[in-house]
């Protein structure tokens, strides 16, 4: 049967991010996604100009007319919040909206390059640990990681036991399956790390110089609707990190990757679910 999954992040009108990313994607492995639009932006926030529309109103009737209607998702994926009162109607979500065997996955978006971002203080975090605490996979980057354990990024020279560490640490925070994106200990390949059984993973591919937008929301949506496809942890972090790599040969542009020469085009097959079927993209 087909799944059902909730994409809980904004629209921004111009420019491949969040939701106008993760929905063409995860339709993309035939699951049924549902939009909560935390906010709608004319572009998203990397350009000098934008304008914000705070849709936190209407997330909470939408979440009345979806319990009416008593939806139950088999997926859940976040990312892009701009409040802690957003985060708790996420978590409202969880409790009303989805089914217990669901996957959660949380994209903490909170900062990058070391810098959080304006919608980040104490109340959000502690809000977005909550949520972490309920997640099966998070992927924060680097700097989402720090922020998370309340440390300093550290973004140059730090070697495997720092994010080793930074993975069993976050692991303190309740979701199952930490990972860390943009890991790079070699100047020309970056990557997942991931926990799973007691075990840290490491997953490259090669580095592109300039590169950054966009690609956090690529992985996290391959890894998602592969995940919820029957994909083991590795093949769906493998998955990932070869589409990214995939969209940015394809392209790059000041506002993206390529993310559609993963919708058209050559499919490729992405791996063998647990239930032995060839998932492709
Ligand atoms: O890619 C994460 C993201 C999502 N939504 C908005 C953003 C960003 C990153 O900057 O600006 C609006």
């Amino acid at each position: 049967m087909q799944k059902k999954a909730v994409i809980v992040q904004d629209v921004s009108c111009f420019g491949k991010c969040s939701a106008t990313v993760a929905l063409p994607i995860v339709s993309s492995f035939n699951i049924e996604a549902a939009l909560l639009p935390t906010a709608l932006l004319s572009a998203h926030t990397g350009f000098s100009n934008y304008t914000c529309f705070d849709l936190t109103e209407q997330m909470k009737t939408t979440l009345d007319d979806w319990k009416s209607l008593s939806l139950r998702f088999d997926g859940f994926f976040s990312g892009y919040m701009l409040s802690d009162q957003q985060a708790s109607l996420a978590l409202e979500v969880l409790d009303n909206l989805v089914k217990k065997d669901a996957l959660v996955l949380v994209d903490p978006v909170m900062g990058d390059n070391g810098k959080a971002y304006a919608m980040l203080n104490d109340s959000f975090g502690a809000k977005m640990r909550t949520l972490v605490s309920r997640a099966a996979v998070i992927t924060p980057n680097l700097t989402e990681a720090a922020l998370l354990l309340e440390k300093e990024p550290v973004l140059e020279n730090y070697d495997k036991a720092y994010i080793e560490q930074s993975l069993f640490e976050l692991k303190k925070l309740g979701c199952k399956i930490p990972m860390i994106t943009g890991v790079s200990f070699e100047k020309d390949k970056i990557g997942v790390a991931f926990l799973e059984n007691g075990k840290v993973h490491f997953v490259f591919s090669k580095k592109y110089d300039g590169v950054t937008c966009g690609t956090g929301d690529t992985l996290s949506s391959v890894l998602f609707g592969a995940l919820l496809s029957g994909a083991r942890v590795g093949d769906a972090v493998s998955a990932a990190v070869s589409a990214v790599e995939r969209a940015i040969k394809s392209g790059v542009r000041d506002y993206g990757i390529d993310f559609e020469c993963l919708l058209s085009g050559k499919k490729e097959i992405l791996f063998r679910s647990i239930d032995n079927q060839d998932i492709i993209i």
